[in-house]
């Protein structure tokens, strides 16, 4: 199809695109507690709400270091809204209180579980191990009213928690969502407040999709053409840009600070053309490469039968294995259509051994599935079912089916921004499914989890990134978080829409799905 003949097609396709009819159905209802994700075990008690007061204090035994800085992100949370002292302290004695405390015997809660009970007095927040306690406060965060997230004081009056008892852990151990700041480059300070949303939606690992063709975004110091030259320009020729070490290592303990886990990916042997440009000994081709700003995907490739191949890989996977507290690094290995299956099986085997010599675990996109995983390699399932063989070698997986997670999708035709080569995708879809029935021989405990990606070839600034993932990444939250028999669209969609008015406190520009009774 001509240029031309494209666009009349699209601009008639928006023509007939009609608006919903306006609802005249009655908000439905949905009373009680509006946390997202849904926990496990709700509650509710009989007695009266609890009340945050200006005498109210923040309880921890200090025997923690690690317990009293989730007291104070409270406590600083809490203070800038209500105006309140709201102190950490030790003491008990303050009329009103909320607890933070772990107890080792609560083994059961496991790694993020926690018990929060709210009573006239007192809020109780207890956990086997601090993450438990982290996401514990955001779920207390979300049953406060909430203007407790305005960045300036509230003049509300009343800050009360109504008298209910939770016990609450994930369904799933592995809950991410992956950025790719290579085909657009997105600040340190923009990633962390990505970062932010995943927190308040307990959501753990943030996946940073770091190279491309289009650019490449990390200094590699004994390799510093990489971000110097391959990280010169983005899709649609911008500047582009890189990560210092000590930047990356700045997202990486944002991140850690709220209990996430950064998985670096250095995608390889294709959407490789930055490293080429920097290092062109690592090319099959004898020309010289160009900086690459357009979209096609699948056609550069590492010269995956030269020794300087696997230097260039041992020097990337060693330098930001190093600075990455996590136990993963992600190869990448999708889309190879210049390698043949002999030589991209061999590559990613070698590149295996490599990410395990610098102690980590390899994760790839199923494709990787066409070589010989180790059992504690991650196969991350995007788009058909070739993931499966991943199981054969004892092999996990990462659930991301680009048909109801890619937060690049448009949600409808309509949507200006993002992809629709996999399908639209409206909230309901990201919502509406379950990840151990998706794939025929795939169940519960052959998935770790679940990750929602963003790729950014149309998503220019952090504010198209907020519209692309919101209302969808809350929702993929919950798939991963909430048990299946306790998940429902209809309620869903209401408490979803009660999320709304927190997000314009915080600055997040989401899109206003019809299907939400906002
Ligand atoms: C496929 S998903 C890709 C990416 C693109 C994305 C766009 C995957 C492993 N590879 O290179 O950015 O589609 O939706």
């Amino acid at each position: 199809m001509s240029r031309a003949v494209l666009l009349l097609a699209t601009l008639s396709l928006a023509a007939c695109t009609t608006a919903p009819p306006p609802t005249t159905a009655a908000r439905p209802v949905v009373t009680g507690p509006q946390v997202i994700p849904a926990p496990a075990s709700l509650t509710m008690g009989a007695g009266a709400p609890f009340d945050l007061a200006r005498t109210t204090s923040i309880v921890v035994d200090g025997s923690s270091p690690e317990v009293t800085a989730i007291a104070e992100g409270l406590g600083a949370l809490m203070r800038r809204s209500t105006g309140f002292p709201l102190v950490v302290s030790t003491a008990d004695t303050a009329t009103t209180k909320i607890q933070l405390r772990l107890a080792a015997d609560r083994t059961s809660l496991g790694e993020e579980g926690y018990e929060l009970t709210a009573a006239p007095n007192s809020v109780t927040l207890i956990a086997n191990r601090p993450a438990g306690l982290f996401r514990g406060v955001q779920t207390l965060r979300q049953l406060l009213p909430f203007d407790i997230d305005m960045q300036m004081g509230s003049a509300r009056a009343g800050w009360t928690i109504p008298a209910l008892s939770i016990v609450d852990q994930p369904r799933f151990a592995w809950r991410g969502a992956m950025l790719d700041v290579a085909r657009h480059f997105f600040t340190v300070r923009e990633v962390q407040q990505y970062i932010d949303l995943l927190a308040l939606y307990k959501m753990n690992v943030l996946h940073m999709h770091l190279s491309d063709d289009q650019g490449w975004r990390i200094v590699i110091n004994s390799r510093p053409k990489l971000a110097t030259m391959g990280g010169a320009t983005q899709v649609g020729g911008g500047p582009g840009g890189f990560y210092t070490q000590a930047e990356y290592q700045a997202i990486v303990q944002y991140a850690q600070q709220r209990y996430i886990t950064v998985v670096p990916e250095i995608d390889m042997p294709a959407h490789t053309n930055a490293a080429l440009v920097a290092y062109p000994e690592v090319s099959c081709s004898v020309r010289p490469t160009q900086l690459y700003t357009e979209t096609d995907v699948g056609w550069s490739a590492l010269c995956v039968d030269k020794e300087e191949t696997y230097a260039l890989a041992e020097d990337i996977i060693r330098e930001i294995s190093a600075i990455t507290p996590g136990p993963y690094f992600h190869i990448g290995g999708d889309e190879v259509q210049a390698l043949t299956h002999e030589q991209y099986v061999r590559f990613i085997e070698r590149v295996q051994k490599i990410v395990n010599s610098h102690g980590k675990k390899m994760i790839g996109w199923e494709e990787i599935t066409k070589a010989k995983l180790d059992p504690g390699t991650l196969a991350q399932q995007w788009k058909s079912d070739s993931a499966t063989a991943a199981l054969q070698y004892g092999a996990k997986l990462i659930m991301s089916p680009a048909k109801r997670i890619y937060l690049d999708m448009k949600y409808t035709r309509a949507t200006e921004l993002g992809l629709s080569w996999a399908a639209f995708v409206e909230v309901r879809d990201a919502y509406d499914w379950d990840p151990a029935t998706y794939m025929a021989g795939v169940n519960e405990n052959s998935i770790i989890g679940l990750e929602a990606p963003l790729w950014s070839e149309t998503v220019k600034n952090i504010t198209a990134v907020q519209y692309m993932a919101m209302p969808r990444l809350p929702a993929v939250a919950e798939v991963g978080w909430t048990p299946q028999r306790l998940r429902d669209w209809e309620n869903f969609r209401v408490r979803l829409a009660t999320h709304a008015p927190r997000w314009n406190l915080l600055g997040v520009n989401y899109y206003r799905s019809p299907q939400i009774p906002w």
